[in-house]
């Protein structure tokens, strides 16, 4: 493994927990898709604070793609701290008439496709990486989609389609939460050995610990070293990692309304975090 700054580390260990504060922040008020934001949080430093370029203009050179609409709020909660959006307009997720959509549409910053119905992002991820790559463009494409939709033959079509056209400017990264709404993926329909069956489809997957920031950004770099196809990041996680007191059992995790008292030994705990790693 190539070694990682400490500058670099306890930036995007801040970044993390401060995108954990914010989901929390924003869910607190009506309920939502609290314990994915919060699992989401390293790989969203990661992405948009360390991987993907800028544009100069206050925008991203590279494009996300986000397939599975409710972890949206892993987006809202990174850009809340990028300055994007504001986290007064973010507090009316989930409330009746609000833009701050649970699962977005298309157009709305950050989000590329409407994705609230699941499976579609990889395809749409291809396609995009394909054009980009035709009209001479070195932009990299990331698209994020979960293990629910693993199960849906529109993913491996996509995986199918990106090996054959040598897609390398492509990166899949999997929230692989063994969680699928009201159950465990593995109960429902399994769909391990994950890295093993996109390499079949002829791309490179990797397993990656999606809590471990050296893990991710070490995943990152390799994906640039490959050249002849797409890169897949198998990210394991754990609901609410990060924010040891509001750690649930699966599977009554996917959607959450909590206590007030929940919320704020959430935030109490994270504060405390943030404020061990040098923030405020
Ligand atoms: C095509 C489609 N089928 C079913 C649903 C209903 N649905 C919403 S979330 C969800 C669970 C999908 O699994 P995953 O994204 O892994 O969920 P999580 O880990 O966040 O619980 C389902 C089946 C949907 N939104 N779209
Ligand atoms: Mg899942």
């Amino acid at each position: 493994m190539s070694a990682i700054s400490n500058s670099r580390l306890n930036k995007l260990e801040l970044l993390a927990a401060k995108i954990r504060r914010n989901v929390l922040d924003i869910c607190m008020q009506r309920g939502g898709y609290a314990g994915q934001g919060v699992a989401l949080a390293d790989i969203a430093a990661c992405l948009y604070f360390d991987e993907m370029r800028d544009d100069g203009k206050g925008w991203f050179y590279d494009r996300f793609v986000l397939s599975n609409g409710h972890d949206a709020i892993m987006t809202y909660g990174a850009l809340a701290e990028h300055g994007s959006y504001d986290m007064a307009d973010l507090r009316s997720y989930n409330e009746d008439g609000t833009k701050i959509d649970q699962s977005p549409i298309e157009g709305q910053l950050g989000f590329e496709i409407t994705a609230g119905s699941l499976g579609q992002g990889p395809s749409q991820a291809a396609g995009i990486a394909w054009g980009e790559r035709m009209n001479g463009n070195d932009k990299r494409i990331y698209c994020l989609f979960s293990d629910g939709e693993l199960q849906e033959g529109n993913v491996w079509e996509a995986a199918m389609f990106a090996a054959h056209q040598k897609l390398s400017n492509l990166v899949f990264i999997i929230d692989n939460n063994d969680l699928q709404a009201t159950s465990r993926t593995q109960d429902v329909l399994g769909v391990e050995p994950v890295p093993e069956k996109f390499d079949a489809f002829g791309c490179f997957a990797r397993r990656v610990n999606g809590n471990s920031i050296p893990d991710i950004l070490e995943a990152f770099a390799e994906a640039k070293t490959i050249t002849d196809r797409p890169y897949v990041m198998v990210c394991d996680t754990k609901i609410f990692e990060g924010i040891a007191c509001l750690k649930a059992e699966l599977p009554a995790a996917h959607y959450v309304a909590k206590h007030q008292a929940d919320w704020d030994a959430g935030l109490a705990e994270i504060n405390q975090t943030i404020s061990t790693l040098g923030g405020s």
